[in-house]
């Protein structure tokens, strides 16, 4: 059953810092394509992870004061928590330090080294460090990088290098075999134009100035380039074996039916990785999609300009929901996208509050109210209206499984809205509110109700790869039961049986456009890089005003929570010969467990006030904004209880 079985795949992403919607962005598309072929009842096996070698990444540590390994490691549980945040259904993580990895990158080399793929020369060439990648002279743009616009450094080492002039007729013979292996078709001609035609060079694949990296086993001094180690993490994922042992997933799914990157990294796609799967006897993947990228109004995001959106707050603030729509729907298939907050706003309030959130508080409210929540049965065609919406359903449902069988994903979005506006335009035909005052149209307005029931069923189906919370909560005002949850259920309209409706919460609130827009341009220019801050001469205290602050060692002997203030702890604390009764605004980040035997930082000589009414002689000393961190300042044990703090 091979082709009941669906892979896909996400870049790896750099660790090198905190990821925005761009990287989301891929994620959350992918996520999408694996949740449909879930539910279309295909065994789905989805990829991400982090491509966490290179100089890049040794340097971003060392600015951190980190090895890369700890770095990495604080990374990948970022990465991690924040794809729990999306809701990611990822089935594995792959991390390019992992030992499943790179033990089988190591084996792969040698063999690439005694097939004769893989030669030792020496390198003399311009290399971007940022982009981890080589250049030709004529490749650079004004004598920059023609990727990312930076300075590339002229580099001479002893290399190794792989012979790729071996592999270009099958290369160009895949890409006319197969014309959807790059996508969208503009890629290929591009790619075509701008590396194949000039002549493919052979790819330097080791460096001996850094050590980050996979060690070649033969000759260790060299580190594996870390694109010919990141790419492989789609096969050492599923067990690939070099002698031929693979495991049971590995035969199972590959080769990969999509593997999705963004327009930056297409030409590694789409040259070296078929060409090193070509080395090792191994299937092409069926496609590698190219997305377009998010761009600001005023061009990339980047953290100088202070335009970059971070998915934690626009999900924190909107929900998982708003962030999947808008970024699914606003990105064009293969194109770029513009992402502005009067444009997230302008959609959370049309499309999902009014037209899909409506739509679903209409019905499940006039069900209620006219059937007492049953569910009439269905009786065919009653009304004039039925069979058109009956028939539009019925081909929605065609045209969207096409489109996303193809990954169009935003078409795909549009002819589902198509169904959510031909719905509501059929509540404004059928008028229900009119039918219900004529008893002898009880069973016409029990077929819109039908209708409308079955629609909104059909609906909740095509959006649960896109909006998780919001068809779980149709399937549950609906009272969809589990098993009828699923692609196939939704191919006759007017076959389910409905049981009650249950009236339930309003997932989209409409927004006050101008409060939103306002917020998301303030949470916006909050990242911007800011400069050292110099202090001004008068800004300066004396060493006389800082010691006018006493400091002292204390231990927090007991702790409980305020009476009155849910923010607050009490602590009594020991200062020397005293204890002291202490308020602290620290109770959503420490129990009062946690407290308890700490050393800590107080200020003594601080003015006692009560804090709703409990009386606090001091402050305990901690860092962070308060809100998102907090950390209190915790003294060594060896140091004793009343010692000065200087
Ligand atoms: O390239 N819009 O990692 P990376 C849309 N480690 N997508 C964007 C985006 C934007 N503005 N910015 C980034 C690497 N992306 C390598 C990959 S794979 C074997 C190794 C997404 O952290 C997009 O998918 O630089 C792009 O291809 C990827 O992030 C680059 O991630």
């Amino acid at each position: 059953m091979a082709n009941n079985t669906f892979y896909t795949t996400t870049p790896i992403y750099y660790p090198s810092g905190k990821f925005h919607i761009g990287t989301a962005y891929t994620t959350i598309f992918t996520d999408v394509l694996a949740r449909y072929n879930r539910l279309k009842g295909k065994d789905v096996r989805f990829l991400t992870g982090l491509d966490e070698h290179g100089n890049k990444i040794q340097t971003v540590a060392e600015e951190r004061g980190l090895t890369p390994q700890k770095h990495v490691d604080e990374m990948a549980d970022e990465a991690k928590e924040l794809w729990k945040l999306l809701k990611i259904s990822n089935d594995d993580f792959i991390r390019t330090t992992e030992e499943r990895h790179k033990k089988v990158v190591k084996r792969i080399f040698e063999k690439f080294i005694e097939q004769g793929d893989i030669y030792l020369g020496n390198y003399e060439g311009l290399y971007c460090k940022p982009c981890e990648s080589f250049y030709t002279e004529t490749q650079l743009v004004d004598g920059k990088c023609p990727d990312c616009g930076r300075e590339v450094d002229k580099i001479k080492e002893e290399s190794y290098f792989f012979k790729m002039s071996n592999y270009v007729d099958r290369l160009v013979n895949l890409y006319e075999k197969n014309p959807k292996f790059i996508s969208p078709e503009f890629r290929k001609k591009e790619i075509i134009n701008n590396f194949i035609k000039p002549g493919l060079e052979d790819l330097c694949v080791s460096r001996t100035t850094f050590d980050w990296g996979i060690s070649v086993d033969s000759n260790p001094k060299h580190v594996i380039y870390v694109w010919i180690d990141a790419l492989t993490n789609y096969i050492t994922a599923l067990g690939y074996d070099p002698d031929g042992n693979h495991s049971e997933l590995f035969n199972k799914f590959w080769p990969a039916n999509v593997q999705v990157v963004g327009k930056d990294i297409i030409r590694f796609h789409t040259i070296y990785w078929p060409i090193m799967l070509m080395a090792l006897g191994l299937e092409v993947p069926e496609m590698i999609y190219a997305h377009g990228f998010f761009m600001m109004k005023d061009g990339k995001m980047s953290k100088s300009k202070g335009n970059v959106i971070y998915p934690e707050m626009i999900v924190n603030k909107y929900g998982n929901d708003a962030l999947r729509y808008y970024l699914l729907r606003e990105l064009p298939y293969g194109q770029d996208g513009v992402f502005t907050p009067d444009g997230f706003v302008a959609r959370y309030n049309a499309d999902l509050a009014n037209d899909l959130g409506n739509l679903l508080n209409r019905t499940v409210a006039m069900i209620d109210k006219y059937f007492d929540g049953e569910v009439p049965e269905y009786k065919g065609n009653v009304t004039a209206f039925d069979s058109i919406l009956k028939e539009f359903a019925d081909n929605a449902v065609r045209n969207v499984e096409n489109l996303m069988d193809e990954y169009k994903v935003p078409d795909a979005m549009s002819e589902i809205w198509n169904l959510v506006s031909r719905s509501n335009k059929y509540i404004d035909e059928t008028m229900p509110w009119v039918l219900a005052k004529d008893e002898a149209k009880k069973e016409e307005l029990g077929s819109v109700m039908y209708h409308l029931a079955e629609s909104l069923r059909v609906i909740a189906t095509m959006v649960a790869p896109i909006l998780l919370d919001m068809s779980e909560e149709m399937y549950k005002q609906l009272g969809v039961k589990e098993e009828a949850r699923n692609w196939n259920a939704i191919k006759d309209f007017g076959t389910y049986k409905f049981d009650k409706v249950q009236k339930g919460i309003i997932v989209f609130n409409r927004l006050d456009v101008n409060e939103e827009i306002e917020y998301i341009r303030n949470e916006m220019s909050k990242t911007v890089k800011k400069p050292v801050q110099e202090v001004k001469e008068e800004d300066y205290i004396t060493f006389d005003d800082f010691s006018k602050v006493d400091m002292k060692v204390g231990k927090v002997l007991e702790c409980e929570k305020h009476p009155d203030a849910d923010k607050l702890l009490v602590s009594k604390v020991e200062v020397g010969e005293e204890v002291r009764q202490i308020v602290s605004g620290i109770s959503k980040f420490y129990s009062p467990e946690d407290m308890i035997g700490k050393k800590v930082v107080v200020v003594t000589n601080l003015k006692p006030a009560k804090l709703r009414g409990v009386m606090s002689e001091g402050m305990i000393l901690a860092a962070g904004d308060g809100k998102k961190s907090l950390s209190v300042v915790e003294i060594e044990d060896k140091i004793n209880t009343g010692e000065e703090v200087c």
